[in-house]
């Protein structure tokens, strides 16, 4: 079972910020930005080049809910999804970062 089919499992604790009967928004352990948040469909799914585009638009509906649920839909917050190896992906099953809470700085390496 991968780490964050653990944490749906609730084998490994989490700092929830939403939940609902799909998906999970959780405190990224590792934080990058004053707010730093991952967002996890609860089936497990690999990477965002295997997720259906049914539940994608459901995701897509719950991060704008954990968006306001934290008040970044004012100021704006940035939205990444790492895909494989060249994406840097470590977790093996699909989850969005959501970051914000400063004006975040752009690279690409
Ligand atoms: O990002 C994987 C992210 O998952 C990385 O930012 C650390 C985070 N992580 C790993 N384990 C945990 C637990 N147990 N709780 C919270 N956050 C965790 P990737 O895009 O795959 O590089």
């Amino acid at each position: 079972m991968c780490i964050f089919c653990k944490i749906v499992a609730g084998e490994i604790p989490s700092n929830k910020v939403l939940e609902n009967d799909e998906f999970i928004a959780f405190h990224d352990i590792n934080p990058v930005a004053p707010v730093h948040i991952l967002i996890i469909p609860k089936k497990h799914v690999e990477n965002f080049q295997s997720v259906t585009p049914e539940l994608m638009a459901k995701m897509t509906s719950f991060i704008q809910d954990v968006a306001k649920e934290l008040c970044l839909d004012k100021n704006g917050y940035r939205l990444v999804t790492n895909n494989g190896k060249d994406g840097g992906q470590e977790v093996p099953h699909l989850h969005f970062h959501l970051l914000g809470g400063a004006k975040l700085k752009w690279t690409h390496l």
